[in-house]
């Protein structure tokens, strides 16, 4: 197994998010269908029951900003870069810099286009050999390994093209490329800093998720 990142540790899998969003479950979590749109020239609509990009699996972790790994989770999905190269003629992107990921529960989170082409980045529809479990964000979810978790959008509806960068959730404490290997876990402090304060949040939400 590859080593851990700077500053995290491994736990067990665990359901987590911001505080706000730790207790809430989309009431519906529909259909596998993106609404696609954001700055292009033509919005449209993909079921992903319906398109013919290769379903690909792989194991990867899962480092939440927290300081916790979820380790080797095998994610069946879709190469987010097939749906791009798929999409790009069709809505006519003005000019792709950002994407913008909206799940059901109200998350989204911003994705640098760069970073969303690279080959690890799933649509995931699967987990452990079956289909997603809404606790783990189906029926589609974001899958960026190399990011830290905020990136990793669950029930994904939306995906927009946007020519600049626009904070999600979590608003300034997220970083634009939120990149593990160089632990920008957020803005303005070093990443090694930021562990404690991170740390520190873990009860909280920890409580949030018992209680939803
Ligand atoms: N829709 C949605 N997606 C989300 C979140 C959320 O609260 N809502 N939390 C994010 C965070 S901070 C992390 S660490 C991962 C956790 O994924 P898991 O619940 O599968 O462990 O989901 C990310 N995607
Ligand atoms: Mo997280």
């Amino acid at each position: 197994m590859s080593a851990l990142p700077p500053g995290q540790r491994v736990a067990e899998w665990r359901p987590f998010g911001l505080p706000r969003f730790a207790g809430r479950r989309p009431a519906d979590p529909g259909p596998p269908v993106l609404a696609v749109g954001g700055e292009v020239r033509a919005a449209t609509r993909i079921d992903l029951r319906e398109v013919a990009y290769p379903l690909t699996s792989q194991r990867s972790d899962l480092h939440c900003v927290t300081t916790w790994t979820a380790r080797d989770l095998c994610w069946g999905g879709f190469r987010l870069r097939d749906l791009h190269d798929d999409l790009v003629a069709r809505v006519a992107p003005r000019d792709p810099q950002w994407l913008v990921l909206k799940g059901r529960d109200g998350f989204r989170s911003c994705l640098s286009l760069a970073d969303a082409l690279a080959d690890d980045v799933l649509l995931a529809v699967r987990l452990a050999g079956a289909p997603l479990p809404v606790e783990r964000g189906g029926p589609v979810r974001l899958v960026a390994p190399a990011h830290y978790g905020y990136k990793s959008v669950k029930h994904l509806y939306a995906v927009e093209y946007h020519s600049e960068y626009r904070p999600g959730s979590a608003g300034w404490t997220e970083h634009p490329r939120g990149r593990v290997a160089y632990e920008e876990r957020s803005r303005f402090l070093p990443g090694r800093v930021w562990r404690p304060i991170w740390r520190a949040t873990v009860p909280k939400v920890a409580a949030v998720w018992e209680r939803a």
